[in-house]
């Protein structure tokens, strides 16, 4: 199992971290997601042979926010 934390840019409200840990719980492999609004960020455990941090970065992008 593989963790990992990246910067999530945009999130404004609870809405928004809503919204992206149910994108980031879509992607196949991911066990556990923790998103904090307070410090823009989002903590994920997955199955490295199932995704990537590319695949989470992308999940992100595709709910609208900026994962750098
Ligand atoms: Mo809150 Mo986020 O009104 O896209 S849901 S700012």
């Amino acid at each position: 199992m593989e963790q990992v934390e990246f910067k999530v840019e945009g999130m404004d409200c609870g809405g928004c971290v809503k919204s992206v840990t149910r994108m980031l719980n879509g992607v196949p492999g991911v066990s556990k997601v923790d998103v904090s609004l307070e410090l823009a960020k989002a903590a994920v455990e997955f199955d490295a042979a199932q995704a990537s941090l590319a695949d989470l970065k992308r999940a992100v992008e595709r709910a609208g926010f900026k994962a750098p």
